[in-house]
């Protein structure tokens, strides 16, 4: 999994109502309608009435983000949960949210994020959150996905998540990666077709998830494409910005699916 860095997470925080603009503008959504989509919910669904989150610091292996767990209470607050961040980092920071009434508790090392429901017993993953939001803001950007042509570059958790959604929800799938056995193992998996020519497969489709920190040039994307793209590092130049519709933010769209998915699971009307 791509590690956010101190840098990636600093503008997070300032631009929470443009990421919320810029769903509602290329897909017809905001944030929480974005994120009940992605889960097949609609936002009448869950009441998030008096609904306490807690974000933990985690020290382990490569440490604290510099505000990734002020980030995520703040992203969770938008959707109207009672959150904040835990004094005490780790286990002694998940006691005092427990102890303090939390429902869902974030929490994440270098190579899971997730959002325990203390309630249900069970916790919303980031890589699956993450997929499902950028799958949903796919389909509302291009009016649906059922028989359309979509190209998932990079076969990783999340691509490969996205990739068997999009396939169940009727897409003409094709995917691609920089090793493109991976890619061959994915599209077998889940019946969909491989390409081992990135360029190309990226210049003939108009419909891309983009999973990879892959450098797309705009010189290869099509005029009116849509991209949206949960790969860090997120690198898209001025002719490709100018040439696609590009939907992305390094934390804010996957955090707010896996509040919705972790307060389904105590929550559901
Ligand atoms: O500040 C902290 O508590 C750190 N332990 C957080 C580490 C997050 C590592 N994961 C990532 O940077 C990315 C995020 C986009 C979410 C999933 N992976």
């Amino acid at each position: 999994m791509t590690r956010l860095t101190d840098d990636l997470v600093r503008g997070v925080s300032g631009s929470l109502d443009s990421v919320d603009d810029m769903l509602r503008r290329t897909t017809g959504m905001g944030r929480m309608e974005m994120a009940c989509d992605a889960l097949g919910l609609s936002p009448g669904d869950i009441s998030l009435e008096g609904f306490k989150a807690f974000a933990v610091p985690i020290t382990s292996g490569l440490g604290v983000i510099k505000r990734f767990s002020e980030s995520v209470a703040e992203i969770a607050r938008k959707l109207g949960m009672d959150a904040s961040v835990t004094e005490s980092s780790d286990v002694t920071g998940f006691a005092e949210a427990v102890n303090a009434g939390a429902e869902t508790v974030f929490m994440a090392d270098d190579t899971t994020f997730a959002a325990y429901n203390v309630k249900a017993g069970t916790y919303a993953n980031n890589s699956f959150c993450t997929a499902a939001g950028y799958t949903s803001a796919l389909k509302g950007a291009a009016g649906g996905l059922e028989g359309r042509k979509v190209l998932v570059l990079g076969a990783g958790r999340v691509g490969s998540i996205a990739a068997g959604m999009m396939v169940r929800g009727g897409a003409a799938v094709c995917v691609a990666d920089i090793e493109t056995e991976r890619a061959e193992r994915l599209a077998s998996a889940i019946g969909a077709k491989a390409s081992d020519d990135i360029r190309k497969a990226i210049s003939s489709h108009d419909l891309i998830l983009n999973a990879s920190p892959a450098r797309i040039p705009g010189s290869i994307i099509r005029e009116g494409a849509i991209i949206s793209s949960p790969g860090i590092p997120h690198t898209f130049d001025a002719e490709g910005l100018s040439k696609a519709t590009v939907i992305h933010d390094p934390l804010d769209i996957g955090t707010s699916v896996m509040a919705m998915q972790s307060a389904s699971f105590s929550r559901l009307k």
